[in-house]
């Protein structure tokens, strides 16, 4: 049931090519809460930029390698929910989407899941999916590369 399966479309998806909204901006939803997160938001927190990263599409091939700059979303989930969370579904605004666990960003140390807004040290345009997750471990496809965040769903995450 709480499998990966049922949180990434089937592998032969046809990537939206386009942006569905013109705002940039995602909801941060949780048990009591829901926080509006800008881009510029986002520039306040701590960043990290994770380079040789490829965006490979099984329909359209590959592309990069891409240094991704933005914040570590476990950094971003601690930071918001206090560490009282286990997993995080991320969802863009076409609908697009797929769940991190916390310990699964816990353990990609060395290269970071990121809520990039950055690529190549030029800021991502909303074209480019601004504010994109960047999964760096995810090397065979990319389903969980998901363009133009939306909303974030906080998972296990108490109400106090
Ligand atoms: N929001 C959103 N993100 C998405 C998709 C999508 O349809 N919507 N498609 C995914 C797939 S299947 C691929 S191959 C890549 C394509 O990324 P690109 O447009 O940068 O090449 O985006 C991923 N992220
Ligand atoms: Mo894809």
């Amino acid at each position: 049931m709480d499998n990966e399966a049922d949180w990434t479309p089937p592998h032969r998806h046809d990537p939206n090519p386009s942006p569905p909204t013109a705002d940039p901006s995602f909801v941060l939803l949780t048990t009591r809460s829901v926080i509006r997160i800008t881009p510029n938001d986002l520039l306040g927190l701590p960043h990290a930029s994770v380079p040789d990263c490829y965006i490979v599409s099984t329909g359209h091939g590959t592309s990069g390698p891409f240094a991704f700059a933005g914040v570590p979303l476990l950094y971003f989930l601690d930071r918001y929910l206090g560490g009282d969370w286990t997993a995080a579904e991320i969802a863009g605004a076409d609908g697009f989407r797929t769940r991190m666990a916390s310990g699964e960003l816990r353990a990609a140390t060395k290269r970071p899941v990121l809520l990039a807004l950055a690529r190549d040290g030029r800021p991502l345009s909303r074209a480019q999916g601004l504010v994109r997750l960047i999964v760096p471990g995810e090397v065979g496809d990319a389903l969980r590369q998901v363009k133009w965040v939306g909303e974030i769903r906080a998972i296990g995450h108490a109400q106090r």
